[in-house]
């Protein structure tokens, strides 16, 4: 038998083996004041809506037992993995490595750097580090989920149109079928967010699908829920 989630461009049917769900960025710098979300001049506090919707999604797959993958966007306290292009870029008074009121911004290890108290990853789950905005770049997250037999993604976090959309399109290019969770995401700016929505299914669905929280959860429970 076949489970969907009602989804668009269409149905996105679910894959015998389990679904893996990327949670990105859920970390203090891009949702409390003093990150590096307030640095780059972005309001800050339209992110934290999303908060309980990303909660019950990563809640679901864990009663589910699916697997979890959390990231964090952030560099080594050298700065040896954060290019001149990246650290220069703006005209910020804080940039990367500065002192900030939450600790050096966007360096590993630093309280802004923490994945909000309500999201902290449990002991099974993998909470992975990233220099860039894909998930893929320099990190080991495709061997990752080639070594879970993972081929479908759901995806959740912040920002939509920055971290969020690379990834869903470094993970089309792998191969892998994307579902990204429309009420689990967000912009510092609502247009750019739709637009991504929007972007992703064009075409037929040219980078994946998106879905509700809701349709998502319920769909997962018909297809790997005990019954
Ligand atoms: N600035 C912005 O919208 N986002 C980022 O810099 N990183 C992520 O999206 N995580």
């Amino acid at each position: 038998m076949i489970f969907a989630v009602d989804a668009k461009p269409y149905e996105y049917s679910l894959p015998t083996t389990k679904p893996c769900l990327i949670v990105i960025d859920m970390q203090r710098d891009f949702i409390e004041p003093g990150g590096f979300g307030d640095a780059l001049g972005n309001q800050v506090d339209r992110l934290s809506a999303i908060v309980p919707t990303v909660k019950k999604l990563i809640e679901g797959f864990r009663r589910l037992q699916l697997p979890i993958v959390h990231t964090r966007e952030c560099h080594k306290p050298d700065l040896s993995d954060c290019p001149p292009s990246k650290l220069t870029r703006g005209k910020a008074k804080l940039k990367i490595g500065d002192l900030g009121p939450m600790g050096r911004i966007l360096i590993d290890g630093e309280a802004g750097n923490e994945l909000l108290t309500e999201l902290r990853a449990i002991p099974g789950e993998l909470e992975m580090t990233k220099p860039g905005k894909g998930c893929f770049y320099a990190t080991y997250l495709d061997e990752h989920l080639r070594q879970l037999q993972a081929t479908h993604l759901v995806i959740a976090g912040v920002t939509t149109e920055v971290c969020v959309q690379t990834t869903m399109r470094e993970a089309n290019d792998r191969g892998y079928e994307c579902l990204l969770v429309e009420d689990a995401t967000e912009s510092y700016f609502p247009e750019f967010k739709q637009a991504t929505l929007d972007m992703i299914v064009a075409q037929g669905g040219i980078v994946g699908w998106t879905a509700k929280c809701d349709d998502t959860l319920a769909a997962l429970e018909k297809a790997y829920g005990r019954h």
